[in-house]
């Protein structure tokens, strides 16, 4: 019994990092996908780091609070143990049983509260997003890059993949994507125009919500040039499953050129709708 325990923790040990590093980086879920979306990100690799911790941690605590019932119910039922015992106390036991789960507890806190507080204290901006999420799409606004304002509508079944190969993926992909410099630190403001949404995006371990009346900010660095989508990640209402989020990770002379296009772009559109009700 004990040997079959040990080999299935080592097999849990060794199979779980190998699955995760099998992915490869798409910015998006993938079929069989195992664990969490590859980073692209800082905030996300150290994300991933703790879930892996935890997880090595509620394996082994898992499988031998199993294997002492399994212990239990075979040695002490009243077929093999019908005299039982009278012991009501094992100093030496409790002291353990308090202790050890304290010392666990400690070990789980301090690189969670670390974690916390990286993604808390937001680094030195070198530009801002501020997110709008309405029912049922996000407007972004770039505040310090000419402060335009821009839709983002989710691409319908059939012009996304796979009704269209190549298309963008079914149900992430958007009429418009935020672009945002490779390797620059991005402070993303999020609100909500109607009720409370929220804005993530996986591969950068960013998740904030975005709430009527208040504005929330969060941060990130995409360290690899690419496209990465989200969703909303707060129930918003009927069709909360369908604003998504497309980033696109460019170099940041790509990124000017853009933002000189979007300038233009975005400023023949006009007031931006239901502008007044975010403020
Ligand atoms: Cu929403």
């Amino acid at each position: 019994m004990t040997r079959k325990l040990a080999l299935l923790t080592t097999l849990l040990a060794v199979a779980l990092p190998v699955a995760a590093a099998a992915q490869t980086l798409v910015g998006q879920p993938t079929p069989w996908e195992l664990g969490l979306q590859p980073a692209a990100a800082d905030r996300m690799r150290d994300i991933i780091g703790l879930h892996q911790f935890v997880l090595y941690i509620i394996t082994v605590i898992s499988l031998f609070v199993g294997g002492l019932l399994i212990w239990i119910v075979m040695r002490f039922n009243a077929r093999s143990n019908p005299v039982a015992s009278a012991t009501t106390h094992n100093s030496t036991l409790e002291v353990l049983w308090t202790i050890v789960p304290v010392l666990i507890l400690v070990a789980i806190a301090i690189p969670s509260f670390r974690l916390l507080y990286f993604e808390d204290t937001i680094p030195k901006p070198d530009m801002t997003i501020k997110a709008i999420g309405k029912q049922w799409f996000w407007s972004y606004q770039y505040p310090d890059n000419g402060n335009f304002q821009f839709d983002a509508l989710r691409i319908p079944d059939r012009r996304s993949a796979p009704a269209v190969p190549n298309g963008p993926p079914r149900l992430l992909g958007t009429t418009n994507h935020v672009v945002v410099p490779v390797g620059k630190i991005v402070r993303v403001l999020t609100t909500g125009a109607d009720v409370i949404h929220s804005g993530a995006v996986p591969a950068f371990g960013v998740k904030m919500d975005a709430v009527p009346g208040r504005i929330n900010q969060t941060w990130f660095r995409a360290d690899r040039i690419g496209t990465y989508y989200g969703e909303c990640s707060e129930l918003c209402g009927a069709n909360h499953a369908f604003m998504p989020i497309t980033v696109d990770v460019v170099s940041q002379a790509d990124f000017d050129t853009w933002v000189q296009q979007a300038k233009t772009k975005f400023a023949a559109a006009g007031t931006p709708t239901r502008v007044a009700a975010e403020h």
